[in-house]
């Protein structure tokens, strides 16, 4: 899909005439940006359609990610290049007197996610399309994507995100599609005169579910594979049902939120109302789909794998059930073999409370029938246990128990495949937290280490550098991000590590001028770029960060004349509405910030920086100038962690405990170019074993914390009295459950030893050149091939002479 700028210029100004009657000249920023997403999208277009006929004809299996969230973030500038087409536009519009740039920033980011579990989803979504792999993402159109995060004195606000205010070019609404879905009402089993039982579901409440289509455009390979997200509408036939306002504000407020939340559960009837209502969309059009193009449904699972990503679309399971069974008049064994063989299922975190648990009053009522198959599902398993193992592990395992339906139990039991997101995790899962499951079904569980989009992160985000491989290894590495180890060649090449610094300082001194624009705070781009951009969680330790930040500022003012390694401290972190912990994190973090920026004795040896807002996009903008990479969750805790491969990926440095996929990360580049601290999981464990952790000790026997913690207290930190307390008795009053007093320490040793080695410029560079040449492993284009082979089963639709040939003609 190549075209010239000529054909370019005059494409492009058709579309303005077209579109809104304008010349360049005339037009605004935000014509020119739904000009060129229009022009864009007609482009595509035909091979969307190509892409969906060979699916049809090949009859080859196809994969449907399940995902409660998706994080693409903005797709113009990554649809440009999957095309082919970014140099040329760039040049072109420049020609016009346009930046692209200036557009691109038009483009709200599609934020259907909170975090890691929302983004991989996304990064999935671009490596399936680009490995020719036929997937498809199923999912909400929410119509607030995650809140707007605004600090106000220091407080982080939430904003409504109207991302769609403006309309959203890159989605089709397909009417034709829509399914309708059945909340609420009461269900039971008719006996008919032959003895035979049917189910019957009375007064249910009936929802439309209306499909829009988003194209996810593959990598210079012709694939366009498709992003399917559900609004909730009320069917035409039953207007004259929904009455009241209140009725009718129940099913706009089905699709208008999504949950600011990863871990712990809001809103919980709606919450559970949202995961049925995608679910059973998603599912009824994937076998109304393979119905009408003549499949038979006895061997479904030849044609289709869903995958449950984590555990709010485990429903699938039981609505899969019900269409066959109910609608389909499968017999139940039949229908049960095929469900399991097409179901698998992610986990992402061994957070108890993320682990999903549905009240069974709360699940009948919002789908009785689907209540009456989970408890058929989990009768039968039961009695299939009984007598074969211990009655404590049946007890343990079984879906419905004392009133609650465990929603991972289901996703287990009604699947073929149970993975972990980073070997660690998946350990944990395997030896720990699903031991019991591990012991029924030993061969269901697996490891698929998460990958990143490295072409958002490397080719998009970081021109610079990408320039810089190109000249150095060539641009292989642009189709095969293993290329990167190319890059090991040059580790000795003094000119190439000049370079590398050199890049790097264009991007920090971009950021710089970014950050003085946003926040008025003026920084030292030669000062060590020290990030941590995460959701804000209390697991995620950025508490740890904060008070080792008020160590050099204590030690600073008690020496004057001290000199250390000038750094920048950069957050980029929302915290849950309802995660007041968090958001005292958030303050206190702020009024640090403010009066360390304005105190003139600090001058520029440190400085922090709270940029509010983070996304994806503002990941774009901080990830290439980073020069140390903040990983530092309690060991155990984070499963795998992305933003760690993001930053690797751009040349930081991983500062980081032996948790998730940084131990991945410190096998790949070896010990000296990572810095690893504090407990390991083993460690940890064994202090629960123990029961033997007191955190004031520490507090105790260290002047130099006692000094820090204090200062949380002691007006140290101004306005913040309140959020300060909270914080010390977190630490000392409810004994620190993360640990943040027993790592501190070393944590503060490690910090030493990052200053020292940036002092020496050389080594660090060499550091720097090697975690980039290592970072191709971490590509989600190798991590869905896994998931392709060994879960999904499913094949590249087309060779990559076929793509050729059918480019070519
Ligand atoms: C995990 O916390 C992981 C992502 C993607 C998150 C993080 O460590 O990288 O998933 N889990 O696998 C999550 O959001 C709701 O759970």
């Amino acid at each position: 899909m190549t075209i010239s700028k000529e054909l370019f210029k005059e494409k492009f100004m058709d579309m303005l005439t077209e579109k809104y009657a304008l010349s360049v000249e005339e037009a605004s920023p935000y014509d020119l940006y739904t000009t060129l997403a229009t022009l864009i999208r007609a482009t595509y277009a035909k091979d969307w359609g190509i892409t969906r006929r060979a699916y049809n004809t090949t009859h080859e299996k196809q994969v449907y990610y399940f995902s409660i969230e998706f994080l693409p973030g903005r797709m113009m500038k990554s649809n440009l290049l999957n095309m082919g087409w970014l140099d040329t536009v760039e040049a072109s519009l420049k020609d016009l007197g346009i930046d692209l740039e200036d557009i691109l920033e038009i483009e709200p980011d599609m934020a259907l996610g909170n975090g890691g579990l929302g983004r991989l989803a996304s990064c999935f979504m671009d490596s399936i399309a680009s490995e020719g792999l036929p997937g498809n993402g199923n999912g909400i159109r929410y119509k607030y994507g995650l809140f707007k995060q605004k600090f106000i004195d220091g407080y982080q606000v939430e904003l409504p995100n109207e991302w769609l205010s403006r309309g959203n070019t890159w989605e089709v609404r397909r009417d034709s599609k829509a399914v309708t879905v059945k909340f609420n009402g009461h269900a039971y089993l008719k006996e008919l005169e032959d003895g035979s039982l049917v189910p019957i579901h009375e007064n249910p409440t009936v929802v439309r579910a209306i499909p829009y289509d988003t194209g996810m455009v593959g990598y210079q390979n012709g694939t366009v594979n498709t992003l399917r997200l559900w609004d909730a509408e009320i069917p035409l036939e039953e207007e004259i049902n929904y009455r009241s306002i209140q009725q009718r504000r129940e099913i706009e407020d089905l699709t208008s939120v999504l949950y600011p939340d990863d871990s712990n559960e809001a809103g919980r009837r709606l919450r559970l109302m949202q995961e049925y209502f995608f679910v059973s969309a998603g599912t009824q059009s994937i076998i109304r789909h393979f119905k009408a193009n003549g499949y038979n449904l006895n061997n479904i699972d030849e044609y289709v794998a869903i995958h449950i990503n984590d555990t709010h679309p485990a429903m699938c399971v039981p609505e899969f059930m019900r269409i066959l069974v109910d609608e389909e008049q499968m017999n139940w064994e039949r229908a049960w073999a095929l469900t399991i063989k097409v179901m698998s299922y992610t986990n992402h975190t061994i957070l108890a409370e993320a682990l999903e648990k549905w009240p069974v009053e709360m699940l009948r009522s919002v789908q009785p029938r689907i209540y009456q198959i989970i408890e058929e599902i989990d009768r039968r398993f039961v009695e299939q246990m009984t007598g074969t193992i211990d009655w404590g592990i049946i007890e343990r395992t079984r879906i419905i128990s004392n009133g609650i339906v465990h929603m991972a139990h289901l996703a287990i039991i009604g699947s073929h495949s149970t993975n972990g997101v980073a070997k660690l995790h998946s350990d944990l899962l395997k030896n720990v937290v699903l031991h019991d499951f591990y012991r029924l079904y030993p061969s269901r569980f697996n490891n698929k280490t998460n990958g990143i989009a490295e072409r958002r992160w490397m080719q998009l985000a970081n021109p610079t550098l990408s320039h810089l491989l190109d000249e150095t290894i060539g641009t292989s590495w642009r189709f095969e991000a293993s290329d990167l180890y190319l890059l090991m060649n040059y580790k000795d090449d003094k000119k190439v590590l000049h370079a590398l610094a050199k890049a790097k300082q264009v991007n920090k001194t971009r950021l710089a001028k970014f950050i003085e624009k946003e926040t008025g705070v003026i920084v030292n781009d030669h000062a060590i770029f020290d990030v941590q951009i995460k959701r804000l969680h209390a697991y995620k330790r950025q508490l740890l960060n904060l008070l080792h930040i008020i160590k050099l500022y204590l030690d600073l003012k008690e020496d004057p004349k001290k000199k250390i390694q000038p750094r920048v401290f950069i957050f980029g972190a929302k915290a849950a509405p309802s995660y007041h912990y968090a958001k005292a994190i958030i303050k206190v973090i702020n009024e640090l910030a403010n009066l360390i920026n304005n105190d003139e004795s600090i001058k520029d040896q440190l400085k922090i920086v709270f940029l509010e807002n983070y996304s994806v996009s503002l990941a774009e903008k901080i990830i290439p100038a980073a020069d140390v990479s903040e990983q530092i969750s309690l060991a155990s805790k984070e499963a795998s962690g992305t933003s760690n491969m993001k930053l690797m990926l751009n040349g930081a440095i991983t500062l980081a405990t032996l948790d998730g996929a940084n131990i991945e990360i410190r096998d790949a580049v070896g010990d000296d170019n990572i810095v690893i601290f504090g407990l390991t999981e083993a460690e940890v464990y064994a202090y629960y074993e123990q029961a033997n952790y007191r955190a004031f000790e520490y507090y105790e026997s260290s002047v130099e914390l006692r000094k820090v913690i204090d200062a949380l207290i002691d007006g140290t930190i101004p306005n913040s009295s309140q959020e300060g307390i909270e914080i010390y008795d977190s630490l000392l009053k409810y004994n620190d459950e993360f640990f943040v007093l027993r790592d501190f320490a070393d944590y503060v040793a490690a910090q030493e030893k990052v200053a020292h080695l940036y002092s020496d410029q050389e080594k660090w560079l060499k550091m720097s050149l090697i975690n980039i040449a290592n970072a191709g492993r971490f590509s989600a284009d190798d991590t869905v091939k896994k998931y392709a082979e060994d879960i999904w089963r499913i094949k590249p639709n087309k060779t990559p002479q076929q793509v050729k040939d059918e480019t070519h003609d």
